[in-house]
Parts: structure tokens; C-alpha cells; sequence
């Protein structure tokens, strides 16, 4: 098979980039190793920044997202049994961000595919990258026992944290940067309604909390828990204790609660790989970055990064000039570095480690009390949130 970009991964990264070249009449193939019900069973982000929501439109694939989406103008931010608005929209002059689930853009997106003539392969074992330091590079893969080569100009490593592009560029030629944070996030999914019509990130003494939505009748929560928490150990009524214990006196008032469908545990971590391209092989999304959910920020890294890099591929087929995949690593690195810093920055100042004292206790509340009453410092988290222009 011969393709223009072979695209490894199924996820938001590989989807949107993939419609956006069929947008442009540029041919290309996607390759997953797991099944379309396997891909959209994953529970994960769940908002949205303008850019990414501009993105969708430009694929042609915004339509469900903009009757189905939830502007959101303000988040909470609550801490010493307060709650303060983050006034996103007026701090911003009038950005805002939309609330709507991974699942839901994923899902679109492949709608959209399996309505265009370009060719997806699921269930594809072993799919490995080749020769991408000269000009024809290839990817192979097996199937149903049988091994098959699709031949390329380019090759998107889109294919996560674990996927095989980032380990298939030789150890001397990568960099890599790591933080991993000493404990999880427990997140349940539960259809009720949620407690806030806006999201509320909570600092507590017992640990972090959030309360976040996918719809005005379904809710996500999440509560910091330690790496090594076993799921078993959390029913439905022990997670809604603790996470009313974390929140102000009125929203764990009002908080219904219900039978969860879906709990899972997510470690926290902040990784990034250096450079983002290795000749005709580009690594996009969480293949070369990671950040701890905290900021909201790891789907709208990887729909950044899918901007540049479909700019350059279009400039390359449509003009003729590489210039843009030239920078696409330093222009998708430098937003990549801020988005890390904010998120961690974030995480540092809503969670307890295991060595914080009162002490740093006091430290985190006074540092959102000014964050939350200067309107410089506030100006500096929403923009950050609503996302750095690309
Ligand atoms: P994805 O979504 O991981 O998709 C990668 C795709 O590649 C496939 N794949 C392979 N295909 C072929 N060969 C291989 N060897 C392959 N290895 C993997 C996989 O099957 C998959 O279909 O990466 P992408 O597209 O870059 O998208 C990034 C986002 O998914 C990610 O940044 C966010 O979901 C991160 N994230 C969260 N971000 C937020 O902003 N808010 C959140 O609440 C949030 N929760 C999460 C998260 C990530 C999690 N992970 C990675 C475990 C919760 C979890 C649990
Ligand atoms: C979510 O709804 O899953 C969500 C929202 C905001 C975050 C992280 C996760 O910062």
C-alpha cells in the first residue's frame, strides 16, 4: 500500500490530523493497534480550548461539538472552605473554554472518517516505523498473522505515551524530561446532575478534588489519591464521602450523588521528548508529551501540535516548501514548555504531597488567596487556561 502521511495512532491526535489532510485532498492512513470500541471506551479529558474547538471546525467535524458543547465563561477555585470564580471570559477579554469529552471528539472524528474514502486499520499488531532518516520511509504491521509494508512521504507518530514511535528513534538521538508526582487521580463518572455549573478545582488538607462534567446530566469527579490506591477499595458511597469532605460547606450540601458507571485511576506525570521530529517522522500528542491533567491541558497539547504539523505537511504539498515541518519541532516545543510549566504549576499549588507540612499548607492558601484577588494573577491563570495562542 502506498499512502502520502502513514499515521500511527487512532486517538484525538491521529484523527484530527488525519481529517484535516482529507480535508486538504492529501492522502493518508491510519493505524491502531487496538478496535474503534476499545478507542472510545477510554474516559479522558474533557475541555476544550478555543484553538482545539477551531481545529474540529476546520476538519469540517465541529457540528455535534457546537450543539452539544458547553461554553464554560469561569471556573472555581476553592480553598479554606471558600470558593473564588476565575472570571475567564472578562479576564481574557472574551475567550472562553468548552466542556466536552474526549470520547465525544474521538468518536466524531471517526464518524467523519468512515464517511470520507480514507483507509483506517484497527487491530494492526506490531506496527513499526522504518527508514524515516531517508526519503522513503515505510511502516509495517501484521495482520491476522500476515505482515504488511505501507509506503510513505511522512510518517505522524501519533500513537500515545506507550506507542512504538518515540521507541523506534535510536536512544542518542532523543532527549527526555521527567517529573512524576507521588500520588493519582481518581475519577468517577456518574450520570447526575453536577454540582456546579461551572468546573471547581478544590485544595484541601485530605488532598485535591474536582468536580467537572460532561453534560448538564452527567458529572465527572475526580479526588487525589496515593500511586498506590487499589481501585477495589473505592466504592461508590466511600468516594462520595471523601469527596464532599474536600469541598466548601455548600457545594458538598448540594452534591447528588448516584451509581457510577465508570472509576479508574490515573497516575500524574510530566514528561517531554526533545526534538519532536526525526527526519520524516513526527511525534504528536502524548507520544511526546505527558502532563498531569491538573491544567485540563493534554488533548489541547496534542490538537497544537496537530496545527503546526498539518501546516507543514499542507505547505509542503500545496507550495511546495518545507519550511514549516523544519520548525515544527521548535514551534511545537516552545507552547509545549509553557503548557507543562502551567500545569504543574497547577498541580503543585492545588495538591498535598506526602511531605507537605501545615506550613506548606498555609503557603498553597495564601497563594491562592492572591492569585485569587489580584487581578494580574488572575489575568496570568486564565489566559494560561483558555490556552496560549498557537
Ligand atoms: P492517545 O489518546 O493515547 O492515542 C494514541 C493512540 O495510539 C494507539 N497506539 C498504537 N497504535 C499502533 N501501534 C502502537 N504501538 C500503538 N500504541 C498506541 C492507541 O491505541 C491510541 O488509540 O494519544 P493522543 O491522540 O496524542 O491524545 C492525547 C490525549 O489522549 C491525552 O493528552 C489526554 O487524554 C490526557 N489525559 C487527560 N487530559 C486532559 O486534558 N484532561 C484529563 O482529564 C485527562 N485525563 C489523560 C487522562 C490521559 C490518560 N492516559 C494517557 C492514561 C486520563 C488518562 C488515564
Ligand atoms: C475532566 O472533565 O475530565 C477534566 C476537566 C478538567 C481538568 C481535568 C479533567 O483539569
Amino acid at each position: 500500500m502506498r499512502t502520502q502521511v502513514a499515521i500511527i495512532g487512532s486517538g484525538p491526535s491521529g484523527l484530527l490530523l488525519g481529517q484535516l489532510l482529507t480535508e486538504a485532498g492529501i492522502d493518508n492512513v491510519i493505524l491502531d493497534r487496538v478496535g474503534k470500541d476499545h478507542i472510545l471506551g477510554r474516559v479522558r479529558a474533557g475541555v476544550l480550548e478555543e484553538g482545539t474547538v477551531g481545529l474540529m471546525e476546520k476538519a469540517k467535524s465541529g457540528a455535534r461539538l457546537h450543539a452539544e458543547g458547553l461554553p464554560h465563561d469561569g471556573f472555581s477555585l476553592a480553598f479554606d472552605g471558600r470558593d473564588h470564580r476565575i472570571d475567564l471570559y472578562g479576564l481574557t477579554g472574551g475567550k472562553r473554554v468548552t466542556v466536552y469529552g474526549q470520547t465525544e471528539l474521538t468518536r466524531d472524528l471517526m464518524a467523519y472518517r468512515e464517511q470520507s474514502s480514507a483507509t483506517t486499520i484497527f487491530d494492526a499488531a506490531n506496527v513499526q516505523p522504518h527508514d524515516f532518516e531517508g526519503i522513503a520511509p515505510y511502516v509495517t504491521y501484521e495482520k491476522d498473522g500476515v505482515t504488511h509494508r505501507v509506503d510513505c512521504d511522512f510518517i505522524a507518530g501519533c500513537d500515545g505515551f506507550h506507542g512504538a514511535s518515540r521507541k523506534s528513534v535510536p536512544e542518542k538521538s532523543i532527549r527526555s524530561f521527567e517529573k512524576i508526582y507521588p500520588f493519582g487521580w481518581l475519577g468517577l463518572l456518574a450520570d447526575v446532575p453536577p454540582v456546579n455549573h461551572e468546573l471547581v478545582y478544590a485544595n484541601h488538607p485530605r488532598g485535591f478534588a474536582l468536580c467537572s462534567m460532561r453534560s448538564m446530566t452527567r458529572s465527572r469527579y475526580y479526588i487525589q489519591c496515593p500511586l498506590d490506591e487499589k481501585i477495589e477499595n473505592w466504592s461508590d458511597d466511600r468516594f462520595w464521602d471523601e469527596l464532599r469532605h474536600r469541598l466548601p460547606e455548600h457545594h458538598a450540601e448540594a452534591l447528588i450523588t448516584g451509581a457510577s458507571f465508570e472509576k479508574s485511576i490515573a497516575p500524574l506525570r510530566s514528561f517531554v521528548a526533545e526534538p519532536m521530529r526525526f527526519g520524516r517522522l513526527f511525534l504528536v500528542g502524548d507520544a511526546a508529551h505527558i502532563v498531569p491533567p491538573t491544567g485540563a491541558k493534554g488533548l489541547n497539547l496534542a490538537a497544537s501540535d496537530v496545527h503546526y504539523l498539518f501546516s507543514g505537511l499542507a505547505e509542503h504539498y500545496q507550495d511546495r516548501s518545507n519550511a514549516g515541518l523544519e520548525a515544527y519541532s521548535t514551534h511545537a516545543l516552545a507552547r509545549v514548555w509553557k503548557a507543562v510549566r502551567f500545569s504543574w504549576w497547577m498541580t503543585t499549588m492545588m495538591h498535598r504531597f506526602p511531605d507537605t507540612s501545615d506550613f506548606d499548607q498555609k503557603i498553597q492558601e495564601a497563594e491562592l488567596d492572591y492569585l485569587t484577588h489580584s487581578r494580574a494573577a488572575s489575568t496570568a491563570l486564565a489566559e494560561n487556561y483558555v490556552g496560549l495562542p498557537y
